[in-house]
């Protein structure tokens, strides 16, 4: 399999292997992260930064599922400062890209982080987390489009760096079609659908209680559960996005087949959360072997040879 190439590009940057990890899931601090550098992950992404450490969420916060989870983290973090360092530090070690992702807890903040890393010497990519679904009293950004052009219009009056933004799940052609409208209009380097499905609600029947404690135990839905949904996302997004911001597919990946039909929907790279919390690193070297072989039995040497090409019934 040495003559498949698994490289791909998002603006400038270029990685080896399409596979990474997700915002969120044991990348929390320095140890984490470099765990994941010296993986078979294609880059490493960080835990979504706000501008003050956070403790989260009184726990129980997150439950694994048969075929999947559900979180209500709260954005615990060490702030921005933190993973801004660890970014500086590490860019471009064993050839590898870092993601510094940030979440704001209002636009105001989102600003404020993005200032500071237009200050400081960290040229790599940043990931906009506009969807954490788990912060008591605050909607998901990006279910608002005009919040969302409101944060764009602000952030490129000054940054000048690789930008890109994770989105919520859309469920409604409504909302691919006005989200696109939206980001089309500036220079960003990639989307990242999709995060969690929000507020979803999984209960025990033995002991007829929320399984998590969290406003009354609404959480994140994540694993094979959401993959459809990522999917749509992914292609809705594809059809819909100027060819310049390239997508990373998030959601349901457990498998190289999973992530072939991510790439087959148009995504140009994808991120494992909820099964690199259940498998850890090994998850990156498996996945990544199922795909070389996928490819290999369908005669494909590059992603470019599937990459956007699902065919539709006629
Ligand atoms: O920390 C969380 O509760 C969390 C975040 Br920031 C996110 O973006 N998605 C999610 O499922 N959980």
């Amino acid at each position: 399999m040495a003559d498949i190439s698994l490289d791909t590009q998002m603006g400038n940057f270029k990685f080896t292997n399409p596979i990474l990890n997700a915002a969120g899931v044991r990348d929390a601090d320095s140890t984490q992260l470099n765990t994941i550098i010296n993986s078979w992950a294609g880059g490493v992404v960080t835990k979504s930064a706000t501008m003050k450490p956070r403790e989260g969420n009184p726990e129980p916060r997150m439950k694994g599922l048969p075929h999947g989870c559900i979180n209500s983290m709260g954005l615990p973090n060490h702030g921005i400062d933190y993973y801004l360092d660890y970014a500086i530090k590490n860019e471009g070690k064993n050839n590898k890209q870092v993601i510094l992702s940030i979440a704001g807890l209002s636009i105001d903040e989102n600003i404020q982080l993005l200032k500071k890393i237009q200050d400081s010497d960290y040229q790599g990519l940043v990931e906009m987390n506009l969807s954490c679904p788990n912060i008591d009293g605050e909607t998901q950004i990006a279910y608002d489009f005009d919040s969302v052009e409101a944060i764009l219009n602000q952030a490129f009056e000054f940054f000048t760096k690789p930008l890109g933004i994770k989105l919520p799940p859309y469920l409604d052609f409504y909302q691919f079609d006005s989200i696109a409208k939206v980001l089309n209009k500036y220079p960003i380097t990639y989307v990242n659908a999709i995060n969690t499905i929000g507020n979803g609600l999984v209960v025990n029947p033995e002991t007829e209680q929320t399984l998590i404690k969290p406003k009354g135990g609404f959480g994140g839905i994540s694993g094979e559960y959401i993959k459809p949904t990522a999917l749509a996302n992914v292609r809705a997004l594809r059809l819909r996005l100027n060819p310049e911001i390239k997508i990373i597919g998030t959601g349901g990946i457990h498998t190289g087949e999973d992530v072939f039909e991510h790439i087959l929907c148009g995504a140009d790279a994808v991120q494992i959360g909820t099964y690199f919390g259940f498998d850890d690193t090994p998850v990156f070297e498996k996945v990544t072997k199922e795909l070389l072989a996928i490819m290999a039995r369908k005669g494909y040497t590059s992603l470019d040879d599937f990459r956007g090409k699902l065919k539709v019934l006629d």
